[in-house]
């Protein structure tokens, strides 16, 4: 009784879901979208976000849809642009303030970039491969907690990213997601996409331009049984985990 009433006012906190809320960019604290509070809001917010409907996965028949770009929209509608960026000097550290992540969710942590080749208020992001993964963690067997995604109750529910230094100045979408691998063993349940899509404007001298990527949809497949279809309990410092969405680029070049 009391645990139903509290979700109506309190969907989030309740949930074994979530999303980011707000994001340190350097020492500027930004308030992304929020799917409970700001649809009803008028004037109509403009935020960095592109809007996705509630703190619920994108699972099994919805990842090879543009759905997976930025998160399912609301009313059908996916992956709008948005108008406005934040701006941010390349190099700097960007902090992902999740709502409150509970730890039933073991899974790696992803984080793109997309160059809009001029504002993102006029590029989509949902064919091409241009999202270019800047960082990821999966299961790091050296950590007290192995998986990325248990390690955020740990952390504040924060998670931390450097922008590469080198990146041309220009407007980038910055794609942070998780992939809740709680119920994807071999009998076919369901995989848990968290992506969320925030507008930037990179500024500084940089020069390099982003290398080709991978297409979202499209580098997401269901018979995948290295990166997403698993038994994550199987997984272990012998027996390693793969995050999908291939390699890190960064200033340097590709990594592991
Ligand atoms: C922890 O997260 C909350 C919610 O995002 C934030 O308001 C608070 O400042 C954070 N605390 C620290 C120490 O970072
Ligand atoms: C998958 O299904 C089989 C047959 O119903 C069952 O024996 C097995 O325990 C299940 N495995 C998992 C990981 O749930
Ligand atoms: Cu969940």
């Amino acid at each position: 009784m009391k645990a139903a009433t509290l979700s109506v006012f309190f969907p989030a906190l309740v949930s074994a879901h979530g999303f980011v809320q707000q994001i340190w960019f350097g020492n500027n604290l930004v308030d992304t979208w929020n799917p409970y509070k700001d649809p009803q809001k008028n004037p109509p917010v403009n935020k960095i976000t592109r809007i996705f409907k509630d703190n619920g996965p994108v699972t099994d028949g919805r990842f090879t849809t543009e759905e997976i770009t930025c998160n399912i929209g609301r009313d059908g509608v996916n992956n709008i642009p948005v108008t406005a960026t934040a701006q941010v000097a390349a190099g700097s550290l960007i902090k992902f303030m999740w709502t409150d992540w509970q730890s039933d969710h073991p899974g790696p942590i992803l984080t793109y970039l997309a160059n809009c080749n001029g504002p993102c208020s006029s590029f989509s992001g949902s064919t091409g491969n241009v999202w270019v993964k800047i960082d990821h963690a999966g299961y790091d067997a050296n950590e007290a907690v192995p998986w990325a995604s248990k390690r955020l109750p740990t952390q504040n529910s924060t998670w931390e990213v450097q922008l590469p230094s080198s990146i041309a100045p220009g407007e980038y979408i910055l794609r942070h997601e998780i992939l809740g691998l709680q119920r994807t063993n071999k009998n076919g349940s369901l995989a848990q996409f968290y992506p969320g899509c925030h507008q930037i404007t990179v500024t500084g001298s940089g020069t390099t331009k982003l290398p080709e990527g991978i297409a979202l949809p499209g580098a997401y497949q269901p018979d995948d049984t290295k990166s997403i279809f698993l038994e994550y309990r199987d997984i272990s410092a012998t027996n390693p985990y793969t995050p999908p969405g291939g390699p890190i680029w960064g200033d340097g070049g590709w990594k592991s």
